[in-house]
């Protein structure tokens, strides 16, 4: 399948699905990335984020490597013919769901509160698998075209219930209006998976990216990530600024600060 054949996909059923797009070692690059940060102190605090289910947010403060897969060719190329120029990034986060997790409720990502349009793409979510996604270690459950669904809701027994099995490395696709949750994990390992998820550039972003990600970290990024984080103007207008200028102003002089004292970035 070419761009335009997964693109229709998402716009037909909801979602795609694009196999091995990471190669071993970039997949092993971004777990050592997240090692530091799934020592079982982070577990989630409600079913939602999954007692025993570590969440870790914030990814681009933590390691510059976990960029990858946010500004990965493969779905942005995809992303920037579903939303409108300027999309932001309105989430992005590590999700490790252990042995013995129950699933979460199914739910929309940003769909922007009560009244909102559903058959519209308020965002689109990935999420890349760094482990294999099987039929029973907790692979991503969703409800095919169930993003065009004005009012219906699913049970949680729902028998269209689809899993997004896929090899390790493997990236899934899906409008945010799509119903999906987290399965449940009867493994005996854990399973880990990163889910940048990018939101149109007039809703708020899930996760402040700005604050997040400061501009002495930001400074570090493509000009893509950057725009993605927030420290970018929504053409026409200027959506966005700060302090009557450009938000990439805070970077470059944050940047050249940094270097004057001679702090690597
Ligand atoms: O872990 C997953 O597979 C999906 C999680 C999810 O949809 C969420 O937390 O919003």
């Amino acid at each position: 399948m070419d761009i335009s054949d997964h693109v229709r996909q998402i716009r037909g059923n909801g979602y795609t699905i694009i196999e091995s797009v990471l190669s071993e070692a970039e997949v092993e690059g971004l777990k050592i990335a997240l090692s530091p940060w799934l020592q079982g102190k982070r577990k989630g605090r409600n079913n939602f984020e999954g007692y025993d289910t570590e969440r870790v947010y914030a990814l681009l403060a933590k390691d510059p490597v976990l960029a990858k897969v946010v500004e990965h060719p493969c779905a942005l190329a995809i992303i920037d013919e579903l939303l409108e120029a300027d999309y932001l990034l309105s989430a992005n986060l590590a999700i490790n769901t252990h042995p013995g997790e129950t699933r979460q409720n199914f739910h929309r990502d940003n769909v922007g509160g009560d009244g909102a349009d559903p058959t519209r793409h308020h965002g689109i979510s990935t999420v890349w698998n760094l482990d294999d996604f099987t039929d029973t270690n907790g692979a991503t459950e969703f409800i095919p075209n169930s993003h065009s669904w004005t009012d219906e809701r699913p049970a949680e027994d729902d028998a269209r219930v689809v899993k997004a099995v896929m090899p390790k490395g493997s990236v899934f696709i899906f409008s945010s209006s799509l119903y999906h949750r987290g399965g449940a994990n009867h493994s005996d390992k854990p399973r880990l998976a990163i889910t940048p998820q990018y939101c149109q550039p007039w809703l708020r972003q899930l996760e402040t990216m700005v604050l997040a990600v400061p501009p002495n970290k930001a400074a570090q990024y493509s000009d893509r990530v950057q725009a993605l984080l927030g420290y970018s103007v929504r053409a026409p207008g200027f959506m966005g600024f700060v302090d009557g200028v450009h938000p990439k102003r805070l970077i470059d002089s944050s940047y050249r600060g940094r270097k004057a004292r001679g702090i690597r970035s």
